[in-house]
This record gives C-alpha cells, structure tokens and sequence, in this order.
C-alpha cells in the first residue's frame, strides 16, 4: 500500500488551492457573462483557458513580492487574496470597489496595492517597461521582491516588450515575464503575428532563459514558474517563459470569435480546458475525486452568484465623489 508522507502532503494541499483558485475563477467569469447576458453588467475580459498559468504563476511569488498582472488576469488577482465579494463591487461599479473605486472597467484597470498588484492597463504592453521598473525600484530599496510580469502574445509584437525584457535582462533584474500565449490578439491569430510562434526563443537575444511550458498543465507551470522565481531571487535575473494555452471565450464581451474561428477550432479549445484537465490530474493521483471536483465548483458558482446578487445592491459612488483620486 502506498504511503503518503508529509512532502506529499503538503503538495497535495498545495494543489489542493490551485484547483479551488482556479474553479473561483471560473466561477466568476461564468457569473459575469450572465450578468451581461442579463444587462447587469458591462463587460467581461475572459480568462477562461488562461486560469492554469495563472493560479501557477502566481502561487510561485510571495505575499512580498509584485504582481503586475495583464488585463485578462482574474486568477492572478484570486491567488493574491482578492475575493469574489470584492470583485464584484468592482463589476458593479459600487463605491465600496477597491480595485478602481467604481471608475474602470471591471478587471480592465485597477490596481491593489494591499495585495501588491501594480496598476492594470488596457494599454497593451505598457505594463513591461513598469514591471521592469518596479524590480529595479524593489532592488534599490533592497526589498528582496521578485516581480511576475504577465502578458499576451500580441503584447510582444509592442515596442514596451523589447524596452521592459531587453532592461531587465541587461540590469538582472529579479523579473519572471509570462507570455500567455493564447494564439490570438483579438481576431489576430499568431501566424499573422510573429514568424516564430514560440516567444521564449527571443530569450537568447536578451540573454535570459527562455522556457516553453504547455500552460494547461498546471503542474509543469508551476515547477516553471518556481524555478524561475528561484534563479531571479538567486539574483540570477529575469526568465522569459511561453506558457501555450487556449483561449477558450472570444476575445471580450464585446467580440464574437465565431466571425474568425471555426467550430472545430472551439471544440479543439475546450478539450484544452485547463480546469477539466487539472481536475483530472489530481483525481488520478487520488488526491480528489471527480464527486469532490464537481463540488468544489459546485460551492464556487454559488459563491459567484451570491456576491454578484449582494454586490449589486451595495451603493453607488456619490456623485460629488467623482473628482476624488484624479489627478488633473
Ligand atoms: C496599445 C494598444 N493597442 C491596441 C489595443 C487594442 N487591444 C486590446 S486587447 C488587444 C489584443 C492583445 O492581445 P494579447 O496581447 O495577445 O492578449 P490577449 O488579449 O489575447 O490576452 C488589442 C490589440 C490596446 N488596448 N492597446
């Protein structure tokens, strides 16, 4: 019979968290489109597909070190400690939001700095050159913080991602740069993107290491990411890692992928559920089981659903308020 010792454990307990993370942010999405649906809500930005790498790439840093996270990042805003009563403030737009305190779109600018989340954009790329300014910044203070950066692969056709890599590369910053590459800037596929579609190449060119990860694998994510995380605290410098995943949803709320995506292509894309896929790891090692995974998101979904009903009636920001927090 076979024994489990304590690293197993521990491990287990680990995984245990990412899963739930990662069904919190499906929750959340699924609840989110419905609000749409039902014109309670304005907008989602999907993560769906993309929750793997995210919940692996964030559980690698320390509650000390930064995340500067792209606009697509609910998961990583979950692993930081954001809750889904707070998120819905902010999809609602309610005084009480403390990502943007009602002014910005939900999920798409905000910042927390409780939780060490720089300022998200909408301005595509120009969170690298920050991300990269901030480590240095943490180095001079001589915070000991390591810096994840996470971005599309239409992110890295921008002038930003050269500027933001090529800096820290040159300075070892402790940076750890995710490309979440899910094969499209909106309706823009890879192949009309870049001529090597595998971004941790142009590594050699900063003279970082450059690493290729399967991003709906989460256990190879997070061995990745903690490695990256080590070498950048070892003062080792920066790590490009190309984590392939599947954009699952189209673009945003506000795009319809069946204009330049097939039917094939989409079932193709949830049979690279990052979820399902993990789900069925962890049932595999008896570590869950599928009754036990089904429940988790069961309990996820109620939660979503409960915040948003109670998030919704939370009250507005006053109008006299709406000058508070500009600068000019
Ligand atoms: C500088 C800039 N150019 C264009 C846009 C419009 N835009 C918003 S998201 C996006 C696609 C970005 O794709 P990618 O970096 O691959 O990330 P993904 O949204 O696929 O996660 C574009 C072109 C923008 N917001 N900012």
């Amino acid at each position: 019979m076979a024994t489990t010792t304590r690293a197993d454990a521990k491990t287990r307990e680990e995984y245990l968290n990412l899963h739930r993370w990662m069904c919190m942010a499906k929750a959340l999405d699924d609840r989110m489109h419905i609000l749409v649906k039902q014109g309670r809500a304005p907008f989602v930005g999907s993560s769906r597909g993309h929750e793997g790498i995210q919940v692996a790439s964030t559980a690698a840093i320390g509650p000390d070190d930064w995340l500067v996270p792209h606009y697509r990042g609910l998961a990583n805003a979950i692993v930081r400690g954001l809750t889904m009563k707070e998120w819905m403030l902010a999809v609602f737009a309610k005084a009480g939001d403390p990502l943007s305190a009602g002014r910005n779109l939900p999920g798409g600018c905000y910042s927390y700095p409780r939780l060490k989340i720089a300022p998200v954009s909408q301005v595509v790329a120009s969170w690298i050159p920050k991300a990269a300014g901030i480590a240095y910044a943490a180095r001079l203070k001589g915070e000991g913080s390591v810096t994840l950066c996470t971005f599309g692969d239409g992110a890295t056709s921008q002038g930003e991602f050269h500027e933001g890599v090529n800096f820290a590369a040159v300075h070892r910053l402790p940076v750890v740069f995710v490309c979440e590459n899910n094969s499209y800037a909106i309706s823009v596929p890879i192949r009309l993107q870049m001529a090597n579609p595998d971004v941790a190449d142009r590594a050699t060119g900063y003279g970082v290491v450059g690493v290729t990860v399967d991003g709906t694998d989460v256990p190879a994510c997070y061995e990745a990411c903690r490695e990256a995380v080590a070498r950048a605290r070892r003062g080792e410098g920066p790590t490009l890692i190309d984590a392939k995943i599947w954009r699952i949803n189209s673009h945003t709320s506000e795009d319809n992928h069946l204009k330049y995506r097939t039917q094939e292509e989409l079932a193709e894309a949830s049979r690279h559920d990052p979820i399902t896929r993990f789900g069925a790891w962890m049932v595999e090692r008896g570590w869950l089981t599928a009754e036990g995974a089904a429940k988790v998101q069961a309990a996820c979904d109620a939660e979503a659903s409960e915040a948003a009903d109670w998030a919704e009636l939370e009250p507005d920001p006053l109008p006299e308020d709406a000058l508070k927090h500009v600068f000019a």
